[in-house]
């Protein structure tokens, strides 16, 4: 039963997951949010091999905040909220420049905040899009808008050549396994907000903080 082959994949299981992110009064569940991370990493990975250079930075990220959740400090680590405040508060995070915090929940956490813009943006893309609308350009454009720019030259180049491995839309929709255009199109427009609201969250936190430029 637990045969990945068997497991049918639907991306709209995996956006849920970011529904429920968000606590009443607007913390960001990181259980939750690593396990909305799992799943995409799972949908890019049936997309095939050369992304895994991506899937492999991705899933190092997960576990470390895996780690913090199963740590003696994991109660520390239940919302980002807690954890921001537990880590700046015991002084664990390396604020200026990379030194003894390198696995810090604060750094690694930002990494995934800003794919998860990546995200919302080339999630709009394909939301907006037109049968004859190239899924590599409006994933490319989606990066050049976010996480590009903190990422070294070399890194945009492979992330480039990547995305010329995408599928053509109409496959990529079915790999999603979520029904026709118009169901794609009208789950991608009710999960939207909700990642649009968790990046939000965290956006004004990490500001509030002073956390967005974290090494
Ligand atoms: C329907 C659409 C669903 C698509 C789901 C795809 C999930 C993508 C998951 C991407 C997660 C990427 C995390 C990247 C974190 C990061 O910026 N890491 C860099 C910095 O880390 P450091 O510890 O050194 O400060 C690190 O250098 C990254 C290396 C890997 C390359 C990252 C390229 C990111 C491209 C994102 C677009 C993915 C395209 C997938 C297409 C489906």
């Amino acid at each position: 039963a637990d045969n990945k082959e068997d497991q049918k994949f639907c991306l709209r299981e995996v956006l849920d997951v970011f529904k429920s992110c968000l606590t009443e009064n607007k913390e960001v569940v990181i259980d939750h949010y690593v396990a909305g991370w799992r799943g995409l990493v799972r949908f890019m990975n049936s997309l095939g091999s050369v992304f895994s250079f991506i899937s492999k930075d991705a899933v190092t990220k997960i576990q470390i905040m895996v780690n913090h959740r199963s740590g003696e400090n994991a109660k520390h680590y239940a919302t980002i909220q807690s954890m921001v405040k537990y880590e700046l508060e015991n002084g664990l995070v390396d604020l200026t420049k990379q030194g003894s915090f390198p696995t810090s929940g604060c750094r690694t956490l930002l990494r995934l905040h800003r794919a998860l813009r990546w995200l919302e943006l080339f999630l709009e893309r394909l939301r907006t899009s037109t049968e004859d609308s190239k899924t590599c350009v409006m994933c490319a454009d989606a990066y050049n808008e976010s996480l590009a720019q903190y990422h070294p030259w070399i890194i945009r180049k492979a992330a480039g050549v990547a995305f010329f491995a995408l599928p053509g839309r109409p496959t990529f929709f079915e790999v999603m396994n979520v029904g026709p255009p118009e169901q794609v199109v009208a789950m991608l427009g009710d999960a939207l907000p909700l990642i649009s609201e968790v990046y939000q969250v965290t956006e004004e936190l990490y500001s509030k903080h002073n956390l967005l430029d974290l090494p």
